[in-house]
């Protein structure tokens, strides 16, 4: 089963996508998300001028050989851009596997180890008030698990609060918008927010915050302990983690959960934090983190030391990559929750897919491979528009996390 073609897909309906669709002699097809938000078209270039006119002619069924031909075969290793190129040629390849053996990939990592995939929601608002109704609309669309994002006084934007409640996307100018953060400002307020969503929904609802990798250890254990009253399932990205140590500190003082890596491209930007238990899940995903076959070793990984995935689903992660995080999603052992920001009507339309959202559960398709596929003359429609992502500068102009 030998690839004859490969083509970068890249589109935009409402936001950019780069999808890979490779085709094998005997006519089978398979895509692969490589969507890195910001960056789109260096992956797009990597894809097109360094790595397709490499894979015409192998072997379509050599999915490991694949991934170190292009993992080794670099030269220089990891970063987001070459593993997000790898896991769409990996993602791919597992979508053609599945259609060749007539089954949904699930099936090819282990069948089922669940019914159906619990995902989050995210509910957002610039006040307190507007939290606690957007809370409630999710909890009345069927999740058991919401992300709460607020607004905070003193500050004309924050990460996480945007005007449209489904669709939430930061990547919205073509140089990034500049937006003031206050750590002070935040961790004063944040607490308050919980203990008011808390009081208003009870102990049972799952409830999630994102940091977004906005403070230091020291303040992301302060704002740990603040929360512990109002039992989070998980405190993400608490802080920058490149330095893997920073976790210990954030972990002497505080019980709340934490979950890290969705910038993450590899299993050794989380070996220390998984082997280390500094963390409770981790968030790599299909896209960034060399596809199906790299994600599952980190899952394998983390599963022996009693951490959970909890991979990132933001809108900017195709149809194609959410499809692919489900199969591997409702197989592994040590499942903990699927981020689920859910595609505009347009972005469906260019990427049918065949998982569906009931009762708090996404479910995978049934149909052999990944169940979803790219509608290229409609992708077309949509040409690419620059977008970056916003940068914070504190109060003084110093550049911060976003
Ligand atoms: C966020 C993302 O969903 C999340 O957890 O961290 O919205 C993130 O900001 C974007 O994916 C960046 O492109
Ligand atoms: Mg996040």
């Amino acid at each position: 089963m030998k690839i004859v073609d490969a083509r970068v897909i890249v589109t935009c309906p409402g936001r950019n996508f780069v999808t890979l669709k490779l085709v094998t002699d005997d006519g089978l097809t398979g895509v692969g998300d490589a969507t890195l938000n910001g960056r789109e078209l260096a992956v797009a270039s990597y894809l097109r001028d360094h790595v397709v006119p490499a894979l015409i002619g192998r072997d379509a069924s050599r999915i490991e050989d694949t991934w170190n031909y292009l993992y080794k075969g670099a030269y220089w290793r990891r970063g987001p851009v070459t593993m997000t190129a790898i896991a769409a040629v990996d993602t791919a390849l597992w979508d053609i596997k599945g259609k060749a053996a007539g089954m949904p990939v699930y099936q090819l990592l282990g069948g089922r180890s669940r019914e159906g995939v619990t995902v989050y929601g995210h509910a957002n608002a610039e006040t307190v008030e507007g939290v606690l109704a957007e809370v409630a609309r999710y909890v009345d669309l069927g999740y058991k698990a919401v992300r709460v994002q607020a607004g905070v006084p003193g500050l004309a934007t924050t990460y996480g609060v945007s005007g449209d409640k489904m669709f939430y996307e930061p990547a919205d100018a073509a140089v990034p918008t500049e937006a003031v953060w206050s750590t002070e400002r935040y961790l004063a307020h944040t607490p308050g927010v919980f203990a008011q969503v808390r009081d208003e929904f009870g102990p049972n609802l799952r409830l999630l915050h994102d940091v977004h990798h906005r403070l230091t250890p020291i303040e992301a254990g302060r704002l740990g302990k603040s929360l512990e009253p109002y039992a989070l399932t998980w405190m993400e990205d608490p802080t920058p983690a490149e330095l893997q140590d920073s976790l210990r500190l954030i972990r002497q003082h505080t019980t709340t959960p934490i979950a890290i890596g969705e910038i993450f491209s590899g299993i050794w930007d989380c070996q220390q934090l998984i082997t280390e238990q500094l963390i409770d899940y981790i968030r790599a995903t299909v896209v960034h983190a060399g596809g199906i076959t790299h994600l599952r070793r980190i899952f394998d990984l983390a599963a022996l030391y009693q951490v959970r995935s909890g991979s990132h689903g933001a809108t900017d992660l195709s149809p194609v990559c959410m499809s692919a995080a489900l199969h591997l999603d409702v197989a592994i052992p040590n499942f903990g929750l699927q981020e689920y920001m859910r595609h505009t009507a347009e972005t469906d339309a260019v990427f049918p897919h065949g998982y569906h959202f009931a009762d708090g559960y996404l479910h995978p398709s049934e149909e052999p491979g990944l169940g979803v596929d790219i509608d290229e003359d409609l992708a077309a429609a949509f040409p690419y528009r620059p977008a970056a992502l916003p940068v914070n500068r504190l109060e003084d102009g110093t550049l911060h996390s976003w």
